[in-house]
């Protein structure tokens, strides 16, 4: 690869953007909400963006551009679809574990479920990850499917879990915009206490995140050679 560098700093950025973005969800729940516990309470919500941040933004980003690390080129294709394939299934249980935390707290709070567009999002994008994971499974680790349809589904398969991704992204920002308005009452998000600017600029770091992931993945050139143990 002949900008070795440009991807590894790439890498580095996208590493740094999503760690600081896990980092500012724990400072969000901890230091202004009503911290981490089970138990049906506000505390128990607060899971939610914390693991989804984790698991379906920060770990599924880093499961789309893991056959692009260059000294990954040497491990064998089957290894590097299990690491692909294990990184996703970590990010969709973190994801699912996440709805069942916000569905736990409406429940017991009386709070409506499934009415907002964040949720409707919400919960299709984790359908659509599940059939894409169970998919990916079938077809290209399984040594069932015959080359052809494999050549005939990677397309689809890119396409719709980089669609998964970026989708994935946009629900965030939804989320964390309607908890502010929500959650901040008095001083209200209208009125920009440090809580809001906390976590307005982790919204900011979400599409950083997400706009460097995207263009890792889709330069053709930081592509695992087809040649080399495929
Ligand atoms: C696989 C695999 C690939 C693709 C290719 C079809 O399972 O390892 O490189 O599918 O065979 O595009």
């Amino acid at each position: 690869m002949e900008d070795y560098g440009r991807f590894l700093a790439f890498l580095a950025s996208s590493l740094l953007v999503g760690f600081v973005s896990v980092i500012l969800s724990l400072v969000w729940v901890l230091h202004y909400r009503e911290g981490l516990s089970w138990d049906g309470s506000a505390a128990e919500f607060n899971w939610h963006p914390v693991l989804i941040i984790t698991g379906f933004v920060f770990i599924q980003g880093i499961a789309i551009i893991v056959y692009r690390l260059p000294w990954t080129w040497k491990c064998s294709k089957l290894l590097m679809k299990f690491i692909h394939a294990g990184l996703n299934t970590t990010a969709m249980i973190l994801a699912i574990v996440s709805v069942v935390a916000a569905f736990d707290f409406h429940n017991a709070g009386n709070i409506p479920n499934m009415y907002s567009l964040h949720s409707w999002i919400g919960l299709a994008a984790v359908i659509f990850y599940s059939l894409q994971l169970f998919l990916g499974f079938a077809v290209f680790l399984l040594p069932f499917a015959p080359v052809r349809l494999r050549a005939a589904l990677m397309p689809i398969h890119v396409y719709s879990g980089l669609t998964i991704f970026a989708t994935v992204i946009a629900t965030a920002l939804m989320g964390i915009t309607e908890k502010l308005i929500f959650a901040l009452k008095n001083p209200a998000y209208s009125e920009s206490p440090p809580e809001a600017i906390l976590v307005n600029c982790l919204g900011l770091l979400l599409v950083i995140f997400g706009s460097l992931i995207l263009w890792m993945a889709s330069r053709p050139h930081w592509k695992r050679p087809p040649a080399e143990n495929a």
